[in-house]
């Protein structure tokens, strides 16, 4: 456990890029926790007890008390385990800049990720290709947000990884999943230069290949489950 009395205890299942970002913050933090993997069809007592709103996956349980949506449980870490870990802060210390930081982990949720999961789960061609559009347009601010953080440093933190860096890094297997199934780059060497870097340089942090999803299983998971998909939804227009 956390040590110091620290019981930690996280609802996942693999491969959630939501739930990975949990366990990059932990990681990161030296933390040590149990994982608590989840069955989304039958849903556990803990989890629909532990996150009653949503009914959703990560779940943190700190001594007993869920903390819920993965980038409000990575902010959690930080500022709960301040001193664990190589000691480096996840939120910067500066207010201005901890709002700037708060503002690309919204954009993070708020634009990326739909517009990713409409690549893949768009109803039609072209709902998906308007999700790849739109997806293409996230990277570019992002490439400019990268260069306004980072200043010529190596992560949206700076020196050091911080919580934008989680935000977009526990997504990355997904990202490069995605690239293999719609065939075309998101972080692209040319587009969006300082992002691929940014990408390949998380990938090979320790806590990253610790702990970011196999991409050739993702791409197995998330065809399986397009199958699915596809099948429950031919079934319907049957009925
Ligand atoms: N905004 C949430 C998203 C979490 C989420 O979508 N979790 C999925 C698994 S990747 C889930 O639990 N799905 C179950 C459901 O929707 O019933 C977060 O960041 O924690």
């Amino acid at each position: 456990m956390a040590g110091s009395g620290d019981e930690l205890m996280l609802l996942g299942k693999w491969p959630s890029p939501f739930v990975t970002r949990v366990e990059l913050a932990l990681g990161l933090k030296g933390l040590s926790y149990e994982y608590v993997k989840q069955d989304l069809v039958n849903k556990s007592e803990l989890l629909l007890a532990s996150n009653p709103v949503h009914k959703k996956i990560p779940v943190l349980i700190h001594n007993g008390k869920p903390v819920c949506e993965s980038s409000i449980i990575v902010q959690y870490i930080d500022e709960a385990f301040p001193d664990a870990g190589a000691g480096a802060a996840l939120l910067p210390a500066d207010p201005y800049e901890r709002a700037v930081a708060r503002f690309w982990v919204a954009y993070v949720d708020d634009k990326f990720v739909p517009a990713w999961v409409a690549t893949f789960r768009g109803k039609t061609e072209e709902e998906k290709a308007e999700g790849m559009k739109q997806l293409l347009a996230a990277v570019e601010t992002l490439e400019g947000a990268l260069k306004d953080c980072s200043k010529g440093k190596p992560f949206f933190g700076g020196d050091t990884v911080g919580i934008v860096d989680v935000a977009l890094g526990g997504l990355i297997s997904w990202v490069k999943a995605t690239e293999l199934l719609a065939g075309s780059k998101i972080f692209d060497e040319e587009k969006a230069p300082l992002l691929a870097a940014w990408a390949q340089r998380f990938g090979e942090l320790d806590v990253a290949e610790k702990v970011l999803p196999d991409v050739d299983g993702v791409v197995e998971f998330a065809k399986m489950r397009l199958a699915e998909a596809a099948a429950a939804a031919a079934a319907a227009s049957k009925n």
